[in-house]
C-alpha cells in the first residue's frame, strides 16, 4: 500500500532536525547562529522537498513506464497561496516539522508566515483550478497542470485614506523554493508574420507561416503534493524569454538597442496577470499570454506523447484530454489543428476528429461583459494562420452542422457563427469552444441549466449530449484540516480520521448535532478561532473587535452581482435604527469584508470606500454601543481566507440570482460551520439542499423571478419611494455625513441604484435580505439551537469536495484511470 510504503520512509522530528540543518549550511550558506526566519524556512523547505521530490520522481516513473492516459488542466490562473504548511499537511509531517523546528528554537507558524502567496490568480476560477490540482494528486489521477509563471501576482491592495491602491505583487523576488526549472524542456513558439500559399510537388496546397517574433518558453514545474503519501503531480509554468537564435542577426547588425527592445517585449509575455475577472478589455498582450502558454504546452505534450508513440497519431485521443478553465485557453483548439494539418501534414478532417475529442470546456460565467471576444483585426495581425484556421473551423461549422438541422436560416447561422459580423468583426471563444470540444459543463446545478437554456441554447439542439455538469468544490485539506486545526482534531475524534478524503464522513457528526456537550465543544471552538482573527484585525486595522458578536463575514472578489452594497445597506438601515432608537435590541455583529476590485472597476472601488468611510465613522460613534462594527480587510488573499473561514458565523453568498455562476466560498465556510444568508443562486442551491432549511437563511429574487421581474419592466424608483428606510439610507449616502466637508462623494452608490437602474436588482432585494438577517439575529440568540445549525452546516456539506468535482470530469467528462505510483 502507498500509504504505509509512504509512512514507513517519513522522516522523524530527528531526521528533519539534521536536515533543516543540513540544508541551512549547505544550500543556504549559513549557520543556525546567524540565520533569519526566512532561511530557516527555506532550509525547511528544502528539507521537505527532499520527501517531495522522492514523491515525484516515483510518480513520473509510474506515469510513464504505464503509459497513462492523463488530463492536461489548462489555465490562465492558479491561486495556489502558500504551500508550505500544505505540504507538510499533505506528506503527513506537519508535527515532526513542528516539533522539530521547536526544538531547533522556532515557532511553526512564525516561519509559515516568511511565504509570499502564490496569487496566480483573480479570484474563484483560479482558486478552483488549485484545489482540482490537489484532489487529482490526492486520487491518483494523472494529470499535469499547465500555466502562466507570471512575475507579478495579483496586485497588492492596501488602504489609503479608505481607498484602494494598489502595488505589485513580487512573489518570487528572492526565488521561490518550490519551483524546479526546467531547461531541458524549453519551447519555443511563434507569433506575429503572414501566412503564404505554396504548392507542393503533387500540387497539394499548403499554408506556410512566416513568423515575426520568436518566444521561448522556459517551463517551471511546481510539485503539487497529494495527501497522504499518494501522487506528487506537476504544475507546469512557462516563463517567455528572448529567444537567443532570433534576435542574434539584429543583435549582429549591430542593432543592440532593438534587440534589447524585442527581448523586453518578449519578457513581458509572462510578466503580469491581468487583474480583470469582470470585463473582457481584449488586449493584445492577454491574446499573446493566451497563445504563448497554449502553444507551449501543447508541445510539451506531444513530445511526450511522441516518445512513447512515435508518428503514429492514432492514439494521441486515448492518451491526451485537455481541459480548458473557461475559454482564455481555447486559442489551443486553432493550434492543434495548425500543428496536425500544417506541421504533422494530416488531412483536415482527420485532425479536426482528433480536436473534438482531445478538448473539453468549462464555462464559469454568464455575464455577457465576461464572455470574450478578439477582433478579428488584431487577431489577424498576431495569429494570422490561426484566423485563417477559425475560418476554416466555421465554414465547415456552418455548412456541415447549422445548415443542415436549419437548411437556409441565415439568423440561425449569424446566432451560431464564431465569427459575430458587423463593423469591427470579432472571434467569439465561447462558440470556438462548444464547438471544438466532446463536452462543455457549467460549475453548478442552476449555472448549467442556464449555460444551456440561455447562453448556448442552439448549440444543445444540435449536439444535445455535449452538455453537463458539474458542481465546483473545494479541498477539505487546505480549507478544513490545515486551517482549522481545532475543528479537526474534533471532527478526527467524533467522526474518525477518514473525512479528508471522504467528506461524506462529516454526516456522522449529525448524530451530535442535538448533544449539548458537543454543542459548546464546537462553540468553544469556534470562539478561539474569533479570538484569533479579532487579534489579526487589530494587527491590520487597528480596530478592536468583540469575539462574542456575531462574525459575519463577506469574502470574494469586489462586483456589483456580487452585491458588497447590498450589505452596506443593510448596516446602514441598522445604523439609523441604532440611532434613531438608542435601545435598538440587535445581537452584537462584526461585519467583515475581504474583496480586491480591479483597478479599472470605478464603481467597485467606489463601494470599497464607502464601506470604510461608513466603517469609521460606526466604529468611532459611541451611540452605536459596539453592537455594529465594520471591518475590512485589506489585502484579501488565500493566506487571509485561511484565517477568516474558521471564524466566520455567518456567510455573505447574496449575489443576484442567475448571476454566480457557483460560488466556492460559500462552500469553505458552511464546511467551517458558518450559517449561510444568501440568495437562490449558483451552488447556494445546492447547500440548501443539503443542510435544510433550517440550517440556512435564504432570501431574494429566484432566477424566474429575477426574469419576470424584468421583463414587466423594473424601476428601481418604486422600491426608493416606497420603502422609506431604503429612502433614508440612500439620501444619506449622498450627506457628508460619513465624509465630513465633502457631500457626493459616497453618492456614486445612490446614483448607479436609480438613474443607473440598479442592473442587479438591490433595491429589489433589500426588504428580503433585512429579514433574513433578523432571522440569523433571532437564531444566534439561542446559543444552542446556534451551534446546531452550525454543527449541521458542517455535517452536511461533504458533497462540496473537490475529490468530488474531479471524480465527477472523470465520469462524466475525462474516462481516467488512477495510476497506483508503488
Ligand atoms: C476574460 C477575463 C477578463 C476574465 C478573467 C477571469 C474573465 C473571468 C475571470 C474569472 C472568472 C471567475 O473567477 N469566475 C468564477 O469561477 C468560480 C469557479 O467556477 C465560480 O465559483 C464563480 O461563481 C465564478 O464567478
Amino acid at each position: 500500500k502507498s500509504l504505509v510504503a509512504a509512512i514507513e520512509s517519513q522522516p522523524t522530528a530527528e531526521q528533519l532536525k539534521e536536515r533543516i540543518i543540513r540544508h541551512l549550511h549547505a544550500s543556504l550558506g549559513t549557520d543556525v547562529n546567524k540565520a533569519s526566519a526566512q532561511a530557516w524556512w527555506r532550509a525547511t523547505c528544502a528539507a521537505v522537498n527532499e520527501v517531495v521530490y522522492d514523491g515525484l520522481r516515483t510518480t513520473q516513473r509510474a506515469h510513464y513506464e504505464q503509459d497513462t492516459r492523463a488530463v492536461h488542466y489548462f489555465s490562465l490562473e492558479y491561486l495556489m497561496g502558500r504551500l508550505f504548511s500544505n505540504n507538510l499537511h499533505n506528506l503527513g509531517l506537519y508535527a515532526q516539522a513542528k516539533q522539530a523546528l521547536s526544538e531547533l528554537g522556532h515557532d511553526i507558524a512564525e516561519l509559515e508566515d516568511q511565504e509570499e502567496d502564490m496569487a496566480l490568480g483573480n479570484g474563484g476560477l483560479g482558486r478552483l483550478a488549485a484545489c482540482f490540482i490537489d484532489s487529482l494528486a490526492t486520487m491518483n489521477l494523472p494529470a499535469i497542470g499547465y500555466g502562466i509563471h507570471y512575475e507579478h501576482g495579483l496586485f497588492q491592495q492596501a488602504f489609503q485614506n479608505g481607498r484602494q491602491i494598489e502595488r505589485p505583487d513580487s512573489w518570487r523576488e528572492y526565488g521561490n523554493p518550490w519551483e524546479i526549472c526546467r531547461p531541458e524542456s524549453v519551447q519555443e513558439i511563434s507569433v506575429y508574420g503572414y501566412v503564404e500559399t505554396v504548392y507542393d510537388l503533387q500540387g497539394q496546397m499548403k499554408k506556410v507561416w512566416h513568423p515575426g517574433r520568436i518566444i521561448k518558453g522556459v517551463p517551471w514545474d511546481i510539485p503539487v503534493v497529494g495527501y497522504q503519501g499518494s501522487s506528487v503531480n506537476v504544475l507546469r509554468l512557462w516563463e517567455s524569454r528572448a529567444s537567443d537564435f532570433f534576435n542574434w542577426d539584429v543583435f549582429n547588425s549591430g542593432g543592440y538597442v532593438d534587440a534589447s527592445r524585442e527581448n523586453i517585449e518578449a519578457e513581458t509575455i509572462s510578466k503580469v496577470l491581468y487583474p480583470n475577472d469582470d470585463t473582457d478589455a481584449g488586449k493584445e498582450l492577454r491574446l499573446i499570454q493566451q497563445y504563448f502558454f497554449c502553444s507551449c504546452s501543447l508541445k510539451d505534450i506531444i513530445r511526450r506523447y511522441k516518445r512513447s508513440h512515435g508518428d503514429d497519431w492514432s492514439q494521441f485521443p486515448a492518451q491526451v484530454v485537455i481541459q480548458l478553465n473557461d475559454t482564455h485557453p481555447a486559442v489551443a483548439i486553432p493550434e492543434l489543428m495548425r500543428i496536425l494539418v500544417d506541421r504533422a501534414d494530416m488531412q483536415w478532417d482527420e485532425a479536426w476528429a482528433i480536436c473534438q475529442q482531445v478538448f473539453a470546456y468549462t464555462n464559469h460565467t454568464l455575464l455577457p461583459e465576461a464572455l470574450e471576444s478578439w477582433s478579428v483585426r488584431l487577431f489577424e495581425k498576431v495569429l494570422p494562420r490561426h484566423l485563417e484556421i477559425i475560418y476554416e473551423i466555421n465554414r465547415r461549422f456552418l455548412l456541415e452542422q447549422v445548415d443542415v438541422l436549419w437548411p437556409g436560416d441565415n439568423d440561425k447561422k449569424r446566432k451560431l457563427s464564431i465569427i459575430e459580423e458587423g463593423h469591427n468583426p470579432m472571434v467569439r471563444m465561447g462558440h470556438l469552444s462548444v464547438v471544438g470540444s466532446f463536452r462543455v459543463n457549467g460549475v453548478a446545478e442552476v449555472h448549467s441549466k442556464l449555460v444551456q437554456s440561455d447562453l448556448f441554447p442552439e448549440m444543445v439542439a444540435l449536439w444535445p449530449d455535449k452538455f453537463t455538469n458539474v458542481t465546483n468544490g473545494v479541498t477539505p485539506r487546505r480549507w478544513l484540516k490545515a486551517c482549522n486545526p481545532r475543528l479537526s482534531s474534533m471532527l478526527d475524534r467524533l467522526v474518525g480520521t477518514t473525512w479528508p478524503t471522504n467528506l461524506k464522513e462529516l454526516a456522522k457528526l449529525a448524530d451530535f448535532a442535538d448533544d449539548a456537550r458537543v454543542q459548546d465543544d464546537f462553540m468553544a471552538i469556534k470562539q478561539q478561532n474569533k479570538a484569533d482573527l479579532a487579534k489579526v484585525i487589530k494587527e491590520l486595522t487597528g480596530i478592536a473587535v468583540d469575539p462574542s458578536a456575531i462574525f459575519d463575514i463577506q469574502i470574494k472578489r469586489l462586483h456589483e452581482y456580487k452585491r458588497q452594497h447590498l450589505n452596506l445597506l443593510h448596516i446602514l438601515a441598522l445604523y439609523r435604527r441604532i440611532l434613531q432608537n438608542p435601545d435598538y435590541d440587535m445581537v452584537p455583529r462584526v461585519f467583515i469584508f475581504g474583496a480586491k476590485a480591479a483597478p479599472g472597476y470605478k464603481l467597485a472601488k467606489e463601494i470599497i470606500y464607502a464601506i470604510n468611510k461608513v466603517g469609521e465613522k460606526i466604529n468611532h460613534d459611541k451611540r452605536v454601543k459596539d453592537r455594529i462594527k465594520v471591518v475590512f480587510m485589506p489585502n484579501y488573499r488565500v493566506t487571509l481566507a485561511e484565517k477568516m473561514i474558521p471564524a466566520a458565523d455567518v456567510s455573505e453568498q447574496i449575489s443576484t440570482a442567475g448571476k454566480e455562476a457557483s460560488g466556492t466560498g460559500n462552500m469553505k465556510l458552511a464546511l467551517n460551520g458558518a450559517i449561510t444568508v444568501g440568495t437562490l443562486d449558483g451552488a447556494n442551491i445546492e447547500i440548501a439542499e443539503e443542510v435544510g432549511d433550517d440550517n440556512i437563511s435564504i432570501f431574494g429574487l429566484t432566477v424566474d423571478e429575477v426574469k419576470a421581474l424584468r421583463a414587466e419592466g423594473y424601476d428601481s424608483h418604486d422600491y426608493y419611494h416606497q420603502n422609506p428606510e431604503i429612502k433614508a439610507v440612500l439620501d444619506w449616502l449622498e450627506t457628508d455625513y460619513f465624509t465630513p466637508g465633502k457631500p457626493g462623494e459616497l453618492a456614486s452608490i445612490k446614483h448607479s441604484l436609480l438613474e443607473g437602474g440598479d442592473p442587479y436588482l438591490v433595491l429589489a432585494d433589500f426588504e428580503s435580505y433585512q429579514a433574513a438577517q433578523q432571522k440569523i439575529d433571532g437564531w444566534y440568540r439561542d446559543q444552542a439551537g446556534w451551534a446546531k445549525k452550525a454543527i449541521m452546516n458542517t455535517a452536511c456539506v461533504g458533497k462540496f469536495t473537490s475529490d468530488r468535482s474531479i471524480q465527477d470530469y472523470v465520469d462524466r467528462v475525462w474516462q481516467l484511470k488512477p495510476c497506483q505510483v508503488k
